[in-house]
């Protein structure tokens, strides 16, 4: 724009008067002067708004971002209801019956409210057709499926049944993802039908095991009525989940924090074998005695094999216990001490 006033100025034909020349000249370095602050002006305010969304970007979760659901807890409680209770449809396999547990994980979507929502649906704990290991093993799994991370771990508890086999379901769930998830936790009571006017908290307050639980998840739960698709329902868990995800920074739990638990428990294990190896070794000479060739070869892979499920099983299930010893230890020293 500025350029071709000046053109315009260079091709104005014949002579004119000097004063004339002199006031167009000085008029021009005038424009020209106001056309360089102008655009540096406007250079500024778009680096200035640049800054602004690059700094919203960091700030606000990105629209386009989902919020990621992952359902944990035993075979039985709702966790595939929940998901079709949040999803709004029967997407996830829900019955009594046994036969249709959830075997793999399991990822829909859905926008509610115009943002969007991932819930991944995990196999339960404690089905009868699959050992424990094996369940854990593919629970691990949904994290990929949940990539870059859940957001957060719900825990599903069926309400007015927290038996000891549902403690240790969540014991289980809470090894295998490590002491890092427990910021990114919260209990999901189903069946709230049951409580048929009762108060939740109350309810809570009234089992010391299950306090204990939802102390863990810094004090998180809601509850949900699965016979009853109130989409009120699911607008208030998202609530205390934004709330949880704001107080997390916006972070989620990720690969790596499952791969850091991962190298501890193997660690262990390594650790709880090295402890059995006087054990194993008289097992294998009793072996040797009364086994020959082919059937003694059998025998031995087999005894190893159980050695190494018995070592990562209490690797797996006792880690917690001793990193909580060993911190307590070293939290007493360091008060004694300094
Ligand atoms: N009355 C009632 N039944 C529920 C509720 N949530 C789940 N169920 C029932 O509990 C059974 C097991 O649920 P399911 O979602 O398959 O459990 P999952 O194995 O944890 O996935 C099904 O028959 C559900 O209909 C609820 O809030 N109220
Ligand atoms: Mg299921």
């Amino acid at each position: 724009m500025c350029s071709s006033f000046k053109n315009l100025e260079n091709v104005s034909p014949g002579p004119s008067p000097t004063p004339s020349k002199s006031w167009i000249s000085a008029f021009s370095k005038e424009l020209l002067v106001f056309c360089v602050v102008a655009f540096l002006a406007f250079g500024i305010q778009i680096n200035n708004s640049d800054q602004q969304i690059q700094h919203l970007n960091n700030t606000v979760q990105h629209p386009g971002d989902p919020l990621r659901i992952l359902l944990v807890g035993k075979t039985g409680v709702g966790k595939s209801a929940t998901g079709n209770t949040i999803i709004g449809q029967d997407v996830f396999k829900s019955e009594i019956s046994s036969s249709s547990v959830t075997g793999h994980c399991e990822k829909f979507h859905t926008v509610i409210n115009g943002r969007k929502v991932s819930v991944i649906d995990s196999p339960g704990l404690f089905d009868t057709s699959l050992p424990v290991h094996e369940v854990v093993n593919r629970i691990k799994l949904c994290i990929p499926l949940s990539a870059p991370g859940p957001h957060v771990f719900l825990v599903v508890i069926q309400l007015g049944r927290f038996t000891d086999e549902e403690e240790e379901a969540v014991k289980i769930i809470q090894a295998a993802f490590g002491e890092e998830s427990s910021i990114y936790t919260m209990a999901l009571f189903t069946h709230g039908d049951r409580l048929e006017g009762k108060n939740i908290h109350t309810f809570v307050r009234d089992s010391p095991k299950l306090l204990s639980f939802i102390r863990t998840c810094k004090g998180r739960y809601h509850v949900f009525n699965n016979k009853e698709k109130n989409p009120e329902q699911v607008i208030q868990l998202l609530e205390q989940i934004d709330k949880m995800v704001t107080g997390n920074g916006g972070q989620h739990y990720t690969s790596e924090m499952l791969e850091k638990v991962e190298r501890a428990i193997e660690k262990e294990k390594r650790r709880i074998l090295r402890e059995m190896e006087e054990q194993r070794q008289k097992e294998i000479a009793a072996l040797r005695e009364q086994l020959e060739d082919e059937a003694y070869e059998k025998a031995l892979q087999t005894l190893n094999s159980k050695y190494e499920q018995v070592a990562r099983y209490k690797a797996e299930i006792d880690f917690p216990a001793i990193l909580h010893v060993v911190t307590t230890l070293i939290n007493a020293l360091s008060r004694f001490f300094f």
